[in-house]
């Protein structure tokens, strides 16, 4: 692959041989803290490589983004077979040519629900293909890439038959530099190979075995977690260019004082091929432009890429119902100009591009998890990446519509459970303030080897390299319910958080957790202890009137046992819409009232220890699972159902989120919170 990384800094004093130290001695930088953890005690654990570049594709005078989502074409392989395609080498010519179907496959979109047949169960590899031009402009003084937001679970692309990239662990993105292998201003093939086999060094782990059906051995992939193993191309694919030196990446950190004087520390790199012609690198022009427009602050910065913008009298980032005008963001515009050829003219922008900033401090103590110097409390959600067709496919039209319904039920945060949601989202969450604790795609996972910890390390690496910029995102979370009580748990987790740890940018860590808190080994390194609890639902089904005891006496034993804050991450019970039963019967939808309610009071009781922080319904939505006996078409634990309606429970939830804004951050209720009954009965909220 043609790509000369070139640290921004090395490159300067390569080109202005200035006397580096004066300079570093000059900027506050954000020390980088990587060197101080010991990081394993395994020996022969690779530290994963640091992921460079794959800044979200923007638009810009220098910049043009298209996307090359659409309809493409699918050959499956055959399941006992995964790796004929690469024998046969498919990529080499257009997938008819090996005569298998070709079905019509939308991207993005899983595979899997599209098709009426047994697309749907398929294990193993799928073939996507689909042709494009790239103008003829392209081919000047510029670069190609091509980017992937999300395929699951691994994948390896060429480009006019030529191998472009690879890639594996689902929900995060990749992408390559194809200038030398695309033909400007004609027509490309672009084939990628899917496959969706998860096993014991997966994150998430799986297992694939042999099953004896009626027509013979078959692969069947088995796996523990509980939400179906959705494959395909599931987010954008984006073809754009950059200029030949260009921003490859933006790192940003922010605080905000009591007095309000905001601070961005914010770094470049730059990427730099000179491909035989002399571009130099002049300065570096930093704009911070308001929401109107306005340039509250620049700085034209010579030597090095790195710098601090004070900003006074800064509009800080705050979440939903904490503030009036929440999910402020600025603009911060990054100029990197070049020496022209003629003396006398001024110098050359050579690239451009723009990042949302939100100005906020993030901070935690033992006690607390503290927003712009304010004790959170988070209410709110673990959700899913799902809906009926397009399965874990991004579609815009369903991210607007959660984001409303957010809104509407007053829930301030949610968790990206189990896995990376998509870029859009993130940049959703910003803009309205929803606060996000941002998952790992570390699920369930049991077995702790050392190429299962470089994996796990990998997918928190391109995570938190993925979402650093984001104002939204207030904690990492490490896994869900992973086998912590187990053999070996300890040495890995104590190995991953002290990874985590090192490039964590000022989050605090996290993870839910379902082993208890005599018997875990996890929860001892995290900064805040998640824990997900089924009361009246797995133990106890039926009995609505043994929650609040069972869950404040566990609630109680994290904190004496840790000392740290503690949030519940997880709680519900399935429900049928429209099935009723009075008096309340489990799966009925008075019965989740009565659950919900009854856990509202003990997180009633642990507020007031102040160490409780946060309540988490179980979950957002209806959502697909595997096929098993003990779920009815899928898991039904939403609060709106897999469509996106209100089940009975959204009304009471949403009366207890803004009750709780309200008390919390004396927001305005809206108007239709409630309904008129009689003039003798008040609204009390
Ligand atoms: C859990 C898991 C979640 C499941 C949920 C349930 O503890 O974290 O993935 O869907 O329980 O409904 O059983």
């Amino acid at each position: 692959m043609r790509w000369l990384w070139i640290p921004a800094t090395c490159l300067l004093f390569t080109i202005f041989n200035l006397n580096a130290s004066a300079v570093e001695d000059e900027i506050p930088l954000n020390p980088d803290k990587s060197k101080e953890y010991p990081l394993f005690e395994y020996g022969e654990v690779k530290i994963p490589t640091p992921t460079r570049g794959l800044l979200y594709p923007r638009d810009s005078e220098t910049r043009e983004v298209r996307r090359l989502d659409g309809m493409w074409r699918l050959v499956r392989s055959d399941p006992s077979d995964p790796l004929e395609g690469i024998r046969e080498k498919w990529f080499s010519n257009n997938l008819r040519k090996t005569g298998r179907q070709i079905i019509p496959m939308p991207v993005p979109a899983s595979y899997n629900d599209i098709t009426t047949d047994n697309l749907r169960d398929h294990v193993g590899t799928v073939w996507y293909e689909r042709t494009f031009f790239v103008p003829r402009s392209w081919k000047v003084n510029q670069r190609t890439w091509l980017r992937f937001s999300s395929v699951h679970y691994s994948a390896v692309v060429w480009i006019n038959g030529r191998n472009a990239t690879s890639h594996s662990i689902g929900h995060l993105p990749f992408e390559a530099d194809i200038s030398g292998l695309v033909s400007f201003g004609a027509e490309n093939r672009i084939t990628v190979m899917c496959d969706n086999r998860l096993g014991s060094r997966t994150i998430p782990q799986g297992l694939v075995y042999e099953a004896n059906t009626d027509h013979g051995s078959e692969p069947v992939q088995s796996y523990t977690f509980d939400f179906f193993n959705y494959a395909g191309i599931h987010r954008s694919v984006h073809l754009y260019t950059t200029p030949l030196l260009h921003i490859s990446d933006v790192k940003v950190t922010t605080q905000l004082t009591a007095e309000g004087l905001g601070r961005i520390d914010y770094r470049i790199w730059v990427d730099g091929s000179q491909e035989g012609r002399r571009i130099q690198p002049t300065h570096l022009l930093v704009q911070l432009r308001d929401r109107d427009g306005q340039v509250a602050v620049h700085q034209i910065n010579k030597a090095v890429y790195h710098g601090t913008l004070l900003v006074p009298n800064a509009n800080p980032w705050w979440p939903y119902l904490m503030h009036p005008d929440p999910g402020y963001l600025y603009d911060l515009q990054f100029e990197l100009y070049v020496a022209s050829n003629e003396e006398e003219e001024a110098d050359a922008l050579q690239d451009a591009y723009r990042l949302p900033v939100g100005i906020r401090s993030l901070s935690w103590s033992n006690d607390s998890l503290l927003l712009n110097g304010k004790p959170l409390y988070l209410r709110g959600f673990g959700r899913h990446e799902d809906s009926d067709i397009r399965g874990k496919g991004l579609d815009n039209a369903l991210l607007a519509r959660d984001f409303n319904l957010l809104k509407w039920i007053g829930a301030n945060a949610y968790r990206t459970s189990h896995y990376p949601y998509s870029e859009e989202s993130m940049q959703f969450a910003d803009k309205h303030g929803i606060m996000i604790i941002d998952e790992c795609p570390a699920v369930n996972i049991d077995i702790f080897e050392p190429q299962l910890l470089e994996q796990h390390m990998s997918s928190l690496e391109q995570l938190i390299h993925r979402d650093r910029n984001h104002p939204s995102v207030v904690a990492w979370s490490v896994a869900n319910e992973p086998r912590s009580h187990k053999q070996g748990a300890l040495k890995y987790f104590k190995s991953l958080v002290n990874f985590t740890r090192s490039i964590a940018d000022g989050r605090p860590l996290t993870a839910a957790i379902n082993a208890n808190s005599s018997t875990c080994h996890l929860a001892q390194f995290l900064d805040i202890v998640g824990f997900n609890r089924y009361n009246s639902w797995y133990q106890n089904s039926g009995r609505t009137d043994m929650i609040v005891n069972l869950l404040t006496n566990e609630a109680q034993s994290w904190r004496d046992k840790f000392g740290k804050p503690v949030i519940q991450f997880e709680y519900g019970g399935d429900t049928m819409e429209g099935m009723h039963s009075l008096p309340a019967f489990i799966w009925s939808e008075e019965y989740q009232v009565e659950l919900f309610s009854r856990h509202f009071k003990a997180f009633d009781e642990l507020r007031e220890k102040k160490w409780f922080i946060g309540e988490f319904v179980w979950n957002f939505a209806d959502f697909r699972t595997a096929q098993t006996i003990t779920r009815v078409g899928g898991n039904k634990k939403g609060v709106f159902t897999r469509n996106r309606q209100p089940k009975e429970v959204a009304h009471l939830l949403r009366l207890r989120y803004f009750a709780l804004a309200k008390e919390l951050d004396q927001c305005m209720l809206p108007r239709d919170l409630t309904v008129y009954i009689s003039k003798h009965i008040h609204n009390e909220l």
